[in-house]
């Protein structure tokens, strides 16, 4: 499949600054969300939508698109802004999130949302769908690809690993999991709940190839995505590690801000952090 980036790393970067921005506005003015997980998915979110997918906001539905499932769903609002950004759905629209009878739920819907690819937010979900689509791409002799983004606390429920199990089986060299390896899960540490580590080992042994980058580094973002897959043959992870609260300081890498909401002052301190211009 031919890449074409739309636009530069540098480019990327402005773009998702002015995107976490908009997340925290989002997020202040409805009352409710996962802000510090979506400061750590933005800037994954961020190069695949505007580099490396294969998609078209004009056809959601294209048979031929790739697909990526956002299988934390709890970070609806990065999903939302990076999707309406895209061009999706109106970027008004991101004013309704989580308003009665909005579209925009608090976990996405695929039935209501262009661009949503399946329903998300139980955790544990996205990768065993992303599996099926990727072996449905393989019996149609289909050149599309699957990509899933999931939590590190998501990789403590047991369907994540009978469906890693099954990809490295089939060979699934269409199919790329993004570990958005952040540390934390809801209130504490992952390594504190349920250790993961060795982690890169144990999608080794699952028959995966890996490659571990820093998931806030354009440049590593692009060159790893554009070199897919990692190895013919073989399903491909990407453990990217990030930081919670990514961007802001009194945010990142703190438990409570998994779901807190910042107060007005710490929205502006945020704002200012983030810069008055994109
Ligand atoms: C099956 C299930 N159990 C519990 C929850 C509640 N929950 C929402 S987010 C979360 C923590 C997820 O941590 P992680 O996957 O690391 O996400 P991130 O750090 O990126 O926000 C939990 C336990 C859920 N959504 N689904
Ligand atoms: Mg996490």
């Amino acid at each position: 499949m031919t890449v074409k980036p739309l636009i530069s790393a540098h480019d990327l970067a402005s773009r998702a600054k002015a995107q976490r921005k908009q997340n925290l506005e989002l997020i202040y003015n409805t009352g409710m969300g996962h802000i510090g997980g979506d400061m750590s998915a933005t800037d994954i979110l961020i190069t695949l939508y505007f580099a490396i997918l294969n998609i078209d906001p004009r056809k959601p539905n294209d048979p031929a698109r790739d697909r990526f499932i956002m299988s934390k769903g709890h970070c609806s609002g990065a999903l939302y802004s990076t999707l309406a950004n895209r061009g999706f759905f109106p970027v008004e629209d991101l004013k309704t999130y989580m308003q009665p009878l909005s579209k925009l739920n608090g976990h996405p819907d695929r039935n209501k949302i262009p661009g949503v690819e399946t329903n998300t937010g139980p955790l544990g979900h996205g990768l065993p769908v992303a599996v099926g689509t990727a072996i449905g791409a393989k019996l149609g002799k289909q050149s599309w690809r699957t990509y899933v983004l999931t939590g590190d606390g998501e990789l403590q429920e047991g369907s994540n690993w009978e469906a890693a199990m099954l990809a490295g089986h089939r060979g699934l060299d269409n199919l790329t999991v993004i570990i958005d390896r952040n540390r934390l899960q809801q209130g504490d540490w992952v390594e504190a709940t349920n250790n993961l580590e060795p982690l890169a080992d144990k999608w080794r042994a699952f028959g995966w190839s890996v490659s571990e980058i820093d998931g806030h580094d354009y440049d590593a973002l692009l060159e790893t995505f554009h070199s897919l897959p990692l190895e013919k043959g073989k399903p491909s992870c990407i453990v990217a590690h990030t930081h919670k609260g990514n961007g802001i300081s009194f945010m990142q890498d703190h438990p409570g801000w998994h779901h807190r909401v910042p107060t007005e002052a710490e929205l502006t301190e945020a704002l200012q952090e983030l810069g008055e211009k994109a």
